[in-house]
This record gives structure tokens, C-alpha cells and sequence, in this order.
């Protein structure tokens, strides 16, 4: 028979790591909002959301690296908009951001979620910035509950 796995979207009993930029912050506060919102609503428990801020995208994956070495969170949120049309080297801080956030994931293998915004203009980054799944950060908290509770799926179906 097919075996199907999946993560549960309960917050309850997990610990998140959220680190989120500065630069264009009348976006990534929104996302911040949101994303400890949706957290909250399934389940977790303020004390085991922590928040770090650091000025732009391109510090994101250096600061979820130094979070996910602590080994104490499990699943890391990453928040940040990129807005090319006040950004001249956009693409190159996006790129080096989603495949950092990606490294770090792999390094540590544990959920590693990609709630940077890639826009092309304010408008735009502010429509990704909505109310719950309208809302980047929601959506990046979403797939980081159910990450890490499939990541605990698998672990304890490992040791048996
Ligand atoms: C420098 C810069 C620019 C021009 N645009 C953005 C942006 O749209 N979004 C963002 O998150 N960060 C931006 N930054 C800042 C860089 O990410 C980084 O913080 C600086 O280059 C310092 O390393």
C-alpha cells in the first residue's frame, strides 16, 4: 500500500526561530506580524517564538545560520523584501539570499522557510503583505509548522 507522510499544521510544542531584515520595513514588519500570527494560532506559545533582526536580506542567511547551530528551534523563518526597483544589484542579493537560506537548511537539516519577498515595486511587495494567506510571512510560518512536524515524523519513524 502507499505510504503517505505529512506534516500536521499544529504549532503546539515547537520552537521557531525567526530572522527577519529591517531594510524596507513597513514590509517586514507586516510579515513579522503575520508570521507570528499564524504561529500562534496553531498552537505555539509565545515563549517559544524568539525574533532576530538584521538590516538586509543579505544578512538573513548568516544570522539563520548562527540560530540554527544553537540546535534549539524546530524550524527557522525567514523574513525580508527585496524591491528592485530601489535595489540596482536586486538580483544578486536575492539569489545569494534564497540560496543561503537553502545551505543553511541542508547544513543543519532542519526546516529552513523562504518568506522573502521579490518585488518589483511597493505595490507590489505590499499586496504580499496582506492579511493571513495574502501574507508572505503566514505562508512561511505555515510551511515551517508543517515542515518540522513531518521532520518529526520522520526522525521517530527512523528509530523504529
Ligand atoms: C543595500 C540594499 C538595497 C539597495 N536594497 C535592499 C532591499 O531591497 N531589500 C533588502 O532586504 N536589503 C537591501 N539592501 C541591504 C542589503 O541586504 C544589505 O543589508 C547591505 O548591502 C549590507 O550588507
Amino acid at each position: 500500500m502507499t505510504q503517505i507522510y505529512e506534516g500536521s499544521l499544529s504549532a503546539k510544542g515547537l520552537r521557531f526561530g525567526i530572522v527577519v531584515s529591517r531594510y524596507n520595513e513597513f514590509i517586514t514588519e507586516r510579515l513579522l506580524t503575520s508570521a507570528i500570527n499564524a504561529l500562534l494560532e496553531n498552537g505555539a506559545l509565545d515563549q517559544d517564538i524568539e525574533v532576530h533582526r538584521v538590516p538586509g536580506s543579505f544578512e538573513i542567511p548568516q544570522a539563520a545560520r548562527w540560530i540554527a547551530a544553537r540546535k534549539s528551534f524546530d524550524a527557522i523563518i525567514c523574513l525580508g523584501a527585496l524591491i528592485r526597483g530601489k535595489t540596482m544589484h536586486f538580483q544578486l542579493i536575492s539569489e545569494e539570499c534564497a540560496r543561503g537560506i537553502q545551505q543553511v537548511a541542508a547544513e543543519f537539516s532542519i526546516p529552513v522557510t523562504f518568506g522573502v519577498i521579490t518585488a518589483e515595486t511597493n505595490e507590489q511587495a505590499v499586496e504580499r503583505a496582506g492579511e493571513k494567506s495574502e501574507n508572505k510571512g503566514w505562508e512561511a510560518a505555515l510551511a515551517a509548522i508543517e515542515m518540522a512536524n513531518l521532520y518529526r515524523k520522520l526522525q521517530l519513524n527512523n528509530e523504529t
